[in-house]
């Protein structure tokens, strides 16, 4: 009888095994608590208000008097709410920029904003956010450059300290943080205490990374720490909101020379945009990119806001990747989001909410061609259409390309399809397929690689079908996967593209024919009196193109912006340093075609400055100039230190404008510069005076307003 029971029970609880008690093995590396928390978080906001705001910078030098910060209107209710309003769940301020101001009272530094006139020297931005957080139920982060342009001890050990003793006070006195922000911007020219030299540091060794996070780890253990090289989170390697196509929660960060550690700002960051299958470390993407085109507020650049859509389509790059959404807010002078902002960010949370507020597939019948050891109960496909990332539909350890059948019972018109897997036991999904069953066959409608924690499909077509097919067309190991969701889109129309050819003529077209084109040239929003475009225009002079598709009733789409300086026609280049190639020809600097380069990139060393001049055919008034870098991601020959000059004989010259193009590598946008007054000139140079990498300059546009 004993022996009887012993057999029986072993034969039970290796029945119960072998039929689906047991969950699969992880696979892979694993996220930690507070990168499940993260994950979760998907979308926060990053905050950028100091004294950039007023000197209209993006890098401040670290020389600039605390007396210009004196904000009218500070809301952290308001730019927090803004936040909220979009549908992102947490800010991160960025508590000190380059420029080494700090916005909360300090004792690390007399370059902080009790030396402001903001509440006469008693005000606390930070306790603010804190406060406004807690209010609105968002949770809050800190940025802290590590890189300070103002500190006169930058380079030295003294001032790591005092960069630690920044973050432990950012730590200590504002309550619970989710991420602390890390920059990856690290050393070179600044006021440094009035010696305004260079300041180069060992980025792999200066900040002692690891004795740096551990004082995160102890005091905010439940903050992810941002980076580079994360180690919680990665940087996506652009600032333009989007992850690989291909993008896994896996990462095994490299430094650009062999051999060496890899650290934030140095590290081949492009390899961050996919991640690595089966990298060493679990480390997930973060996309950061701003409403606006730069990070702070420039009046010159509220035309640029993105649009409700634009930024749709970023967060299916982003989110609907795996990765996160930090969207850049930039307060304006009166210290609040402007209302452009606002309208933008608040169209943007509400098409989100109404795209997946419906699971259509809720109430479908779900087949699956496997369940771990029969156990329906444990490991059903009911599970991908609860509401919980974590329950999942499991299969055997030999099946690994499993297939699900979804009966919705009716049609259901569709255009996303998201995936989730469990990636409590790691990211295991390579690769999967959607068939729809439409006209009494089986066709392929999406297919995505890399699952993990979030995977949107958005299909360029709504499909309507009753009966879909999942298919699971590789992974290593049995599938954990726990969602299966299929949403509808808002319709809507798309905003008409605006471009100029060298002859000054405007082009306005759609990519699908649309009852009409209507368009302004006055700055204002195209109605539906607005005149209709036809065909294309000169404009000669300059200006700023706005249009809009019209359809049906009363449908319109997002109005499109183009601003341009005076047409190129009759320019011709003067004098320039020599170019490498034919393909580098002086004149492809002024095409308005921006895929084509001025380029003087060589093997050899190059001397600088180089220069290029022009002949505008005639003089001109000259209120501004834009130099546009290259826009097909190589850093060679950007420019980033300038001297503009006119002429009107094309001998003598004047220095009307120099300066630096600050984060011009990671946001490679048209470099705007206006000139202190307006002039009239025949003749312009553009000289360059340092780039980024590579021997020589690259020029995709230039332009002058
Ligand atoms: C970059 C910085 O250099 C920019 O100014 C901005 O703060 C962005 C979020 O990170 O590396």
């Amino acid at each position: 009888m004993k022996k009887f029971t012993g057999i029986a029970l072993l034969l039970l609880t290796a029945g119960l095994n072998g039929f689906g008690q047991t969950a699969p093995k992880p696979y892979g590396v694993l996220p930690t608590q507070g990168q499940l928390n993260w994950q979760e978080t998907g979308m926060y906001c990053i905050i950028h208000y100091g004294v950039d705001t007023y000197t209209n910078k993006e890098w401040g030098f670290g020389d600039e008097d605390p007396k210009i910060f004196n904000p009218s209107q500070f809301s952290a209710l308001q730019i927090v709410a803004a936040a909220k309003a979009g549908g992102f769940k947490g800010v991160v301020v960025v508590a000190k920029h380059h420029d080494g101001f700090c916005i909360w009272p300090t004792k690390t530094t007399e370059h902080n904003i009790t030396k402001s006139p903001y509440k006469n020297g008693k005000g606390d931005m930070l306790k603010e956010y804190r406060e406004a957080c807690d209010k609105l139920g968002m949770k809050l982060g800190v940025y802290c450059s590590p890189w300070d342009r103002n500190n006169p001890n930058y380079g030295t050990a003294e001032y790591v300290k005092t960069y630690r003793a920044q973050l432990k006070e950012l730590y200590t006195n504002y309550g619970p943080l989710f991420i602390s922000w890390h920059d990856g911007a690290n050393g070179g020219d600044g006021y440094y205490g009035g010696k305004r030299e260079v300041r180069k540091i060992d980025r792999s060794t200066y900040y002692g990374w690891d004795t740096t996070w551990a004082i995160t780890r102890k005091l905010q253990p439940n903050a992810v720490l941002f980076g580079d090289v994360g180690p919680d989170v990665r940087w996506v390697g652009n600032e333009e909101g989007h992850a690989g196509e291909t993008c896994w929660a896996t990462y095994t960060p490299h430094a650009p020379d062999e051999g060496k550690i890899p650290a934030n700002g140095y590290v081949k960051d492009y390899e961050g945009t996919e991640g690595t299958r089966n990298g060493e470390y679990w480390m997930p993407a973060e996309c950061d990119v701003s409403l606006r085109p730069g990070w702070f507020y420039h009046k010159a650049q509220d035309e640029g806001v993105k649009s409700p859509y634009t930024l749709l389509d970023l967060y299916y790059k982003s989110v609907g990747r795996g990765a996160a959404l930090d969207l850049g807010l930039s307060p304006d002078p009166r210290g609040i989001i402007n209302e452009i902002d606002v309208k933008s960010l608040t169209e943007f949370g509400n098409l989100v909410k109404q795209t997946f507020a419906v699971n259509l597939a809720k109430g479908a019948t779900l087949t699956a061609s496997n369940v771990r050891g029969g156990n329906k109960a444990k490991f059903g496909p009911q599970f991908l259409v609860d509401d919980n990332r974590y329950s999942y539909w499991a299969t055997d350890d030999k099946v690994t390309t499993p297939t699900l059948t979804i009966d919705l019972h009716s049609p259901k018109t569709f255009n996303v399809i998201r995936l989730r897997e469990n990636i409590k036991l790691g990211q295991r999904i390579e690769a999967v397929a959607v068939d729809a069953y439409v006209d009494g066959k089986w066709e392929q409608i999406g297919e995505a690689t890399s699952i993990g924690g979030n995977r949107l499909i958005r299909l360029t077509q709504n499909i309507t079908a009753s009966k879909l097919r999942l298919r699971v067309t590789a992974s290593p190991v049995a599938i954990a996967l726990s969602d299966f969701g299929i949403y509808k889109e808002p319709v809507h129309l798309t905003a008409p593209k605006v471009s100029r050819n060298k002859k000054g003529e405007v082009s306005i077209i759609t990519e699908a024919p649309v009852s009409a084109i209507r368009y302004t040239l006055d700055g204002h929003e195209p109605t539906s009196s607005s005149p209709v475009y036809t065909k294309p225009f000169v404009l000669n002079e300059g200006g700023v193109v706005k249009a809009r598709s019209f359809e049906g009733k009363g449908q319109q789409s997002e109005c499109a912006y183009a601003s341009f300086g005076y047409a190129k026609t009759d320019w011709k280049v003067l004098d320039a340093t020599a170019p490498n190639e034919d393909w580098g020809r002086a004149e492809n600097a002024f095409d308005e075609n921006t895929g084509s380069l001025y380029s003087t990139l060589k093997k050899e060393s190059a001397q600088f400055p180089q220069q290029i001049s022009v002949d505008l055919g005639k003089e001109q008034k000259i209120k501004a100039f834009g130099y546009l870098p290259r826009q097909d991601k190589q850093a060679d020959g950007i420019v980033d230190s300038y001297v503009f000059y006119i002429s009107n004989d094309g001998k003598t010259w004047e220095k009307v404008a120099s300066g630096e193009f600050s984060n011009i590598k990671s946001n490679p946008i048209e470099q705007p510069v206006a000139l202190k007054q307006e002039v009239k000139a025949r003749y312009f140079k553009f000289e360059a005076a340092h780039v980024i990498a590579g021997n020589g300059i690259t020029v995709a546009e230039l332009s002058v307003y």
